[in-house]
């Protein structure tokens, strides 16, 4: 590098040459390589600790649906070394406990601010700068902006009569008390069967008294088989790490599993359902991102997973009208997130639980004493909200970014997020974005190290070069957004309603599908990223 601070222009005029949002995988990770610049940085963080998602979802049975060690930073080979991860799937405080290691090992806490939540972020056009607004009223400038403010991170609730009139005590799972909450014996409810309500109900089943689950739209579901990782297999993992993470740098998007290349129909229907049952009995999401190349694509490839989950469901739940409610009919299997689970099945097989379907008895209202639908009062103890979130563009909403010339970026987005690869929006000038809409997700940790690095990179050639302007030009933001909507084309998950593109009932204006995901490959959308820092990011206007 030979650029200083003093290079950058009058940085000094401002709080800070770089302000990050959020204290998550991704701020903290931005943090520790912009230090390394010798930027002065600094990250506001609406929690009292680090860990974003991990510090957040404390609900029962929150864990990774990743392989543990396909999950965690590979940026730091010592780390790698360091840390064991006890499960394949490591739990919540588990996770939790590595966030909070590596913020120690790395120092990062001295430049987090805690308990800081963002309001506003509005950009000067006099002095290429943004000023920051904090919810408590304090202020602060810096050269560029980085959001680290999660896909998954504005948790909803439902918008149901009277919502506050319960007695008993209710969650948000995402908004889960760091005190324990004491379910033995209890009346609970449990609204949602996501990926969390799924790990929810799995976990909760056998200690409370009796568990109604409240279930909208059923989800295709597979077994996760975790279990603890023997010290043989330590080893081997921490002497593997760099094979798993060439693989996850190989794969479409970054799990360690990829699509086989063959076609459901090209091989036998034996063969097939060997193929199935295999991925079945095997961990983790191999049966979602490791199957046929087509069955996300191809209605009848993805009819004959979906006829042999729905078999595994019949056959693992006794009472044949209960399997029928869990089994969905409104879209394929894998087409919404998979969750995955350890027994969730055979839960609805006790005594204690009941599975309400809010297709057959929507929910009319909350009351003191629990909820009441179309045909029934019911009391609780405690009701969980496993609802979900706003998401992707959710938490940008809550922010009230403005751009050049004062422009909303809630406005700028109004009919979907338009961006520029998903890590810059024209006419927000010095703000990059990680993990924003448009990105490729995948498996988190690996996409959000490759774009912090880029990022990064960006900074660093500001720095090297003395700009103090870098914006997205509107035809860039026009192509990239043409290109992630033309890349959704064909895909069936797109064709359906989730978080993945865009719907939430418990929102305003979140009824429409978008396309908020970028769903190339993984290597795909590196290769035009690196190319776009290769040219020397001539693609941006700079200044
Ligand atoms: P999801 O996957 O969005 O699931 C939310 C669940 O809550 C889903 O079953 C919804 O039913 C249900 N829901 C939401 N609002 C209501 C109302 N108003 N009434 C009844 N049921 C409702 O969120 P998760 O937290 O489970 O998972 C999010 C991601 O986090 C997950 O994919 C992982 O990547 C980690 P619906 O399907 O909308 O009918």
């Amino acid at each position: 590098m030979t650029g200083s601070r003093e290079d950058m222009g009058p940085t000094d005029q401002f709080d800070y040459d770089v302000i990050i949002i959020g204290a998550g995988l991704s701020g903290m990770y931005q943090l520790y390589r912009l230090r390394e610049l010798g930027l002065r940085v600094r990250v506001f963080e609406a929690g009292t600790g680090v860990g974003g998602t991990w510090y957040w979802n404390r609900y029962p049975g929150a864990r990774f649906d990743s392989e543990s060690y396909s999950y965690g930073y590979s940026f730091s080979k010592e780390l790698l070394q360091e840390w064991e991860w006890s499960e394949h799937f490591a739990g919540q405080p588990e996770t939790l406990r590595y966030c909070n290691y590596v913020a120690d090992k790395f120092d990062l806490r001295p430049d987090i601010q805690f308990e800081s939540r963002v309001a506003s972020a509005i950009y000067q056009d006099d002095t290429r700068s943004w000023a920051i607004t904090l919810a408590s009223g304090a202020r602060h400038t810096t050269r560029f902006l980085i959001t680290a403010i999660g896909p998954l991170s504005t948790p909803t609730l439902p918008r149901i009569e009277d919502l506050g009139s319960f007695r008993g005590q209710s969650f948000h799972t995402a908004r889960w008390p760091k005190q324990p909450v004491h379910l033995a014996g209890k009346r609970v409810a449990v609204i949602g069967t996501g990926a969390t309500g799924v790990q929810t109900i799995q976990t909760i089943a056998a200690e409370v008294g009796h568990l109604t689950v409240f279930q909208r739209t059923p989800n295709w579901c597979a077994p996760l088989h975790n279990g603890k990782i023997d010290a043989e297999t330590q080893l081997k993992i921490k002497a593997g790490y760099p094979e798993i993470f060439r693989r996850c740098h190989e794969t479409f998007a970054c799990f360690i599993h990829t699509p086989d290349p063959r076609g459901a129909f090209e091989v036998s229907d034996e063969e097939r359902e060997a193929f199935y049952e295999k991925l079945y009995g095997e961990r983790g999401f191999g049966i979602w991102q490791g199957n046929f190349r087509d069955i996300l694509i191809d209605r009848k490839a993805n009819a004959t997973i979906s006829d042999f989950v729905a078999r595994k469901i019949r056959e693992r739940v006794k009472d044949p009208a209960v399997a029928e409610k869990l089994i969905p009919k409104n879209h394929g299997f894998g087409t919404r997130r998979l969750p995955l689970e350890t027994f969730y099945y055979e839960v609805y097989n006790r005594d204690n639980v009941e599975l309400v379907d809010l297709t057959e008895t929507p929910i009319e209202r909350i009351t003191p004493d629990g909820l009441k639908t179309r045909d029934k009062d019911y009391q609780f103890d405690i009701i969980i909200f496993a609802t979900g979130f706003d998401a992707i563009t959710g938490s940008f909403d809550k922010i009230d970014f403005r751009g050049a010339g004062g422009a909303l970026l809630r406005d700028k987005w109004k009919r979907g997020p338009e961006t520029y690869l998903g890590l810059m929006v024209d006419g927000f000038p010095n703000m990059m974005m990680l993990m924003g809409p448009h990105t490729a997700l995948g498996n988190i940790p690996r996409s959000i190290e490759y774009s912090v690095d880029w990022v990064t990179g960006l900074i660093r050639f500001a720095h090297e070069k003395g700009l103090t302007f870098l914006d997205a030009t509107p035809e860039a933001t026009a192509n990239w957004t043409d290109h992630v909507k033309a890349l959704g084309v064909g895909l069936l998950s797109n064709e359906v309603n989730s978080w993945m593109t865009g719907i939430n009932s418990n929102v305003e204006g979140k009824q429409t599908r978008i396309v908020a995901r970028y769903s190339g490959s993984a290597p795909d959308y590196r290769a035009r990223c690196d190319e776009v820092a290769a040219k020397g990011y001539d693609e941006l206007r700079l200044g």
